[in-house]
């Protein structure tokens, strides 16, 4: 349990990204007039952080001052411009907008957008929201983005898709880990400790990205292949642990099926051919079999370096193979595991604001889960829509078939690929509703803008990286002029016509969802806030049971039994290398790879509003390698427009050795002239209907004033 300060400061979790860190908060008096707020204090006895934070966590109370959030509702008034409005006068624009698309279109031209950092409560409402009140079809949120690949992957091996299928503190008791794409020493800094007590107890750390990162700087080995080729690396290992007879047959043959064919596919990626496709050079191949395969235990974490690819499901499913093959999965301190993105990332993805998708995980498809959950919210199973469009997808039908959106959670103008496609895209709605705590640049094209509460200023829970169930409580009153996001999709139940059903009470909504959950393969039956707070979270699945047996202790590590399928068995999938969606040619000869800095969270609508953050951080810029800045004539810290096929970008250039010479890197967290995302290509993965964020094919060239002088 977290200690309860006598003096009032009360535990929470970061509003931040999946690590879900541990934090104290301390009520303040607000000075100069922008309203009371909170110190953050460490809160040391959480096992996942043990009281560090990063900078955006410790600076995370600047967002609650009432001189950088919104305050007060906005409605476009008859010159186009926002003007403060009442909440009656707000909501009523919004239901009405609402229903004035479904009148005139049918049900599907009404669209809702959510995102992964709601809490369980919140993704849970908007989900039935969509089916039950609009009974619209078209719900995605940007999760899609995030990390839906791994989790494509993850049914499709294991039968289920929990990120990390173990806790972070089995990681320092494993013997190597591979980490594929991910920059964890600046995406979640305080795990970065899992990783240096890992090499404090003789184990190894490979690190895959095509940027000598940060995290990549602690590693025993760093590959750096070029962005897009990951599948043919993790089958060239797959090929290599073959050839040397390094697979584990016994665990292949008692708990795994598929082997003869994804086998094959991979003894068609020969070391030469591999090398040629990645640029990484056989003996870098060979010695990361051999620290791999020697140990008796090992890991394979990725993140989105690998994920947010047009092949994102294959490429995760061939390191999956990998482990497999191995025998590192379904056993102590081995495995394979995603590390989710954001706040709820896990549990935004579990209960219903995916548009497959009901609660508990539960497929949309499935009748008995249409049954189920249609019985929990009292509606007739049939009246349920079926699956909708997934985000991008739904993005692109703005203004088309889908005539009005609400969106919770979410800034797409900055964060959404080919981004000034999908901004115009916003801009032809006949309406949008946008509900934030800033006035994003999302929010900022909306007709209707509804203020709400953060984090420090409402109760819910969380489901971080691990599987792990958090609750955040409430530290702080709200500023008069917000409401939560549960009084919101109240108001519009009520005034489109349903009147019960949408609780406003955390706990109450919770206690829905557990019945909604129960018996689907995110069971959260058995989870109660109390329990939540005397065991620092519990990992889901965790059942309810018969009232007389003992509570079920949840489930932090899964699979030692048995795998998820019918058959309980874990699946090789075959899978073969191909290209990415856009490969260089002479008029885009680059490739482009995009991500994140330390001190700016995604879209930056939170974090750019935080002074410390915009010091350490303060705007765009690509990096690039000095050969190619000798060759396009790039000089540091001087204009460079990037440019692809969607767009042109101007940005600062920063000269580095750690980049590949034939990429370059952009963050994505800034609007305007350095957006990344005006660049990035859409193409989907077939599978998840992830985008290829992470590569594009561009040409880099000075300003002419830039090359003049
Ligand atoms: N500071 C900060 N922290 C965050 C966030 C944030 O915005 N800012 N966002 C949170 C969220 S939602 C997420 S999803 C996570 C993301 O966490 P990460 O996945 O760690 O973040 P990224 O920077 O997107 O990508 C990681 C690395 O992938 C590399 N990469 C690029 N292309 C390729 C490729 O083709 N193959 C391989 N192997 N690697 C490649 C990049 O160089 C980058 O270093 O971070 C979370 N934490
Ligand atoms: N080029 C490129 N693009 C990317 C990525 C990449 O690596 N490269 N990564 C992708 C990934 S992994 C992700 S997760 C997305 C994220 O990109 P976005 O979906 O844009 O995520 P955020 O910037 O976190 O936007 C969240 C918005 O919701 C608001 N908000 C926060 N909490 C709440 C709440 O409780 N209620 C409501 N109503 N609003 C709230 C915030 O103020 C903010 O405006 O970006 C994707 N885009
Ligand atoms: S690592 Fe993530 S959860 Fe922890 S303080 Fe930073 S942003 Fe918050
Ligand atoms: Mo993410």
């Amino acid at each position: 349990m977290h200690p309860r300060d006598p003096a009032s400061a009360i535990a929470t979790h970061c509003p931040y990204c999946a690590l879900q860190c541990a934090m104290m908060l301390r009520p303040e008096p607000g000075t100069g007039g922008a309203g009371p707020t909170v110190t953050v204090e460490e809160c040391g006895d959480f096992p996942v952080n043990r009281g560090a934070l990063c900078g955006k966590g410790r600076t995370a109370p600047a967002v609650l001052s009432s001189r950088v959030r919104l305050t007060e509702p906005l409605v476009r008034g008859p010159g186009g411009q926002l003007e403060p409005a009442t909440w009656e006068a707000a909501l009523d624009a919004v239901a009405g907008g609402l229903a004035r698309a479904g009148r005139e279109h049918g049900p599907d031209a009404v669209g809702v957008f959510g995102g992964g950092g709601l809490t369980n409560e919140k993704a849970y409402t908007l989900g039935k929201f969509a089916r039950v009140v609009l009974r619209t079809s078209q719900i995605d949120y940007n999760g899609r983005f995030c990390m839906s690949s791994a989790a494509a992957a993850h049914q499709r091996a294991f039968g289920l898709d929990r990120g990390l299928p173990f806790p972070l503190a089995d990681i320092p008791r494993t013997g190597c880990v591979i980490l594929v794409g991910s920059n964890l020493a600046e995406t979640m800094p305080p795990a970065l400790r899992y990783l240096t007590e890992l090499k404090e107890n003789g184990g190894t750390l490979i690190v895959i990205d095509p940027r000598r990162t940060r995290t990549a700087e602690q590693a025993d080995l760093h590959l750096a292949p070029r962005p897009g080729t990951d599948l043919a690396l993790a089958l060239g290992l797959l090929h290599l642990v073959v050839a040397e007879g390094r697979t584990d047959e016994e665990f292949i043959a008692e708990r795994t099926t598929g082997w003869p064919e994804a086998r094959a596919a991979a003894m068609a990626h020969w070391p030469e051919l591999v090398e040629r496709l990645t640029g990484v050079p056989v003996p870098r191949l060979r010695e990361t079999v051999r620290m791999f395969c020697e140990p008796e235990t090992a890991m394979v974490l990725t993140a989105r370096g690998p994920e947010q690819q047009s092949k994102g499901t294959d490429t995760v499913g061939a390191w999956i193979n990998l482990c497999l093959a191995t025998g590192r999965a379904g056993r102590p301190y081995s495995g394979y595991g995603c590390l989710t993105g954001q706040g709820n990332g896990q549990g935004g993805r579990e209960h219903g604001q995916k548009a497959d998708q009901l609660p508990g995980y539960r497929k949309l498809t499935d009748p008995a889960a249409r049954a189920h959950v249609a019985g929990v919210w009292g509606v007739d199973p049939d009246s349920l829509p079926g699956p909708g469009r997934s985000a991008y997808e739904l993005l692109d039908a703005l203004g088309t078939d889908i005539r009005a959106l609400l969106l919770m959670g979410s800034n797409p103008v900055v964060s959404a690929p080919r981004a000034a496609h999908i901004e115009e895209r916003i801009r032809s709605l006949d309406f949008l509703a946008v509900a934030d705590v800033v006035l994003s640049e999302t929010a900022a094209l909306a007709d209707v803008v509804l203020p709400v509460t953060q984090w420090a200023e409402e109760t819910g829970t969380t489901t971080s990286l691990e599987g792990r169930v958090l609750l955040r409580r409430q530290a702080l009153t709200p500023p008069p002029g917000v409401r939560g996001d549960l009084d919101v999709l109240h108001g519009l139940a009520g005034r489109l016509g349903v009147e019960k059903g949408f609780p406003t009470a955390p706990e109450e909504v919770f206690g829905e969802l557990r019945r909604a959950s129960a018996g689907g393969p995110a069971d959260y039956s058995g989870i109660t806030y109390a329990r939540i707070e005397a065991e620092q979270g519990v990992f889901w699945p965790c059942p309810a049971g018969p009232e007389e047996a003992e509570p079920h202790p949840g489930t932090p590590r899964l699979f030692l039994e048995r795998f998820a399928t019918d058959d309980g068995r874990a699946r090789f999938v075959a899978v073969s290398h191909r290209e990415a969606a856009e490969v260089p040619d002479a008029e885009y000869p680059v490739l482009l790879t995009t991500g994140r800095v330390v001190a700016q969270y995604q879209s930056g609508a939170q974090t750019r509003r935080v002074d410390e953050l915009n010091a350490a951080a303060p705007g765009p810029f690509v990096e690039l390698h000095p050969r190619l800045a000798a060759r396009v004539g790039a000089v540091e810290g001087q204009p460079l427009a990037v440019v692809s096929r969607r767009g042109r970008v101007v940005v600062p250039a920063r000269i580095t050795d750690s980049i590949r010479a034939d990429t370059v890197f952009m963050p994505f967290h800034w609007p305007g002239e350095g957006r990344a995302n005006t660049l990035t290509n859409p193409a989907l993965d077939p599978v998840s209907r992830m985008p290829e964020f992470k590569v594009c094919a561009v040409r880099v060239e000075p300003l002419p004033a830039a090359a003049a002088g």
